[in-house]
């Protein structure tokens, strides 16, 4: 059986590279581009986890379809965590890329520790609102100066030092095989299978009628005790 699940994201870089590593799989991937307008979901989550979660169940939701959402974003230390889960607009609610890649250089001018590391949890929701959950971290250093016109982001700024390049001056294969969404994706689809037959469990229950649980409550166990 085919399932169907919606890439819960707008975002043209998630969606290419997703679609890349899933290919093999009996899934029919859509995006969001596929629908016509769904409400945007605010992703005012503390953490990667939350908003992936909230993406994906209010999709599912909304679509009546099995979703997944990618949350994720760069983690500087030295900036005590920034941009983490403010990411996309570092710069501004409307940034753009570069925006927010001028905005991360100016805080980094001076600072001698440059470690970064890319976070991404994956976050699997059908419906009902049960989700399955995957993690993915790839870790780097922040470039001097930008390099590469490949992938989105702050790949032209994310040095990758056993390859010697920054992330957007790698190949979408190249980046995928090291990138945190790359080894989220990888977890997940090294248990596929599980994946999905949850999915078809999941789905199946939904559609079971509801045991009625009223005849459970207030027992009276007194006959029991005799
Ligand atoms: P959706 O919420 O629609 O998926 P988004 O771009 O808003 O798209 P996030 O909220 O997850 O996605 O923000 C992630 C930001 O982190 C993203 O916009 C980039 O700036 C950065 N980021 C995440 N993964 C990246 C990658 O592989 N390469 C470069 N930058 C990345």
């Amino acid at each position: 059986m085919i399932h169907m699940i919606v890439l819960a994201t707008r975002n043209q870089g998630k969606v290419r590279e997703m679609r890349e590593i899933l290919r093999d799989f009996p899934v029919e991937i859509r995006s969001l581009n596929d629908f016509g307008p769904i409400p945007e979901v605010d992703e005012d989550g503390a953490t990667f986890d939350d908003n992936a979660y909230k993406k994906a169940a209010f999709t599912a939701k909304v679509l009546g379809l099995p979703a997944m959402a990618d949350d994720s974003g760069l983690v500087v230390p030295a900036l005590h965590g920034a941009p983490g889960v403010h990411s996309a607009r570092y710069a501004g609610k409307e940034a753009a890329d570069r925006d927010n890649i001028d905005k991360l250089l100016r805080e980094m001018a001076g600072l001698t520790d440059r470690r970064a590391a890319f976070e991404c949890v994956i976050s699997l929701a059908v419906p009902s609102g049960p989700a399955l959950t995957y993690v993915g971290r790839c870790e780097g250093e922040i470039a001097p100066a930008p390099s590469g016109g490949e992938g989105f982001g702050y790949d032209p700024v994310f040095y990758y030092p056993p390859f010697g390049k920054t992330f957007a001056e790698l190949s979408m294969e190249e980046k995928n095989r090291v990138s945190h969404r790359g080894a989220a994706l990888r977890e997940m689809v090294a248990e596929f299978d599980k994946v999905l037959t949850w999915l078809r469990l999941r789905l199946a229950e939904a559609k079971a009628p509801k045991p009625d649980h009223r005849q459970f409550e207030n027992n009276d166990w007194s006959e029991a005790k005799s």
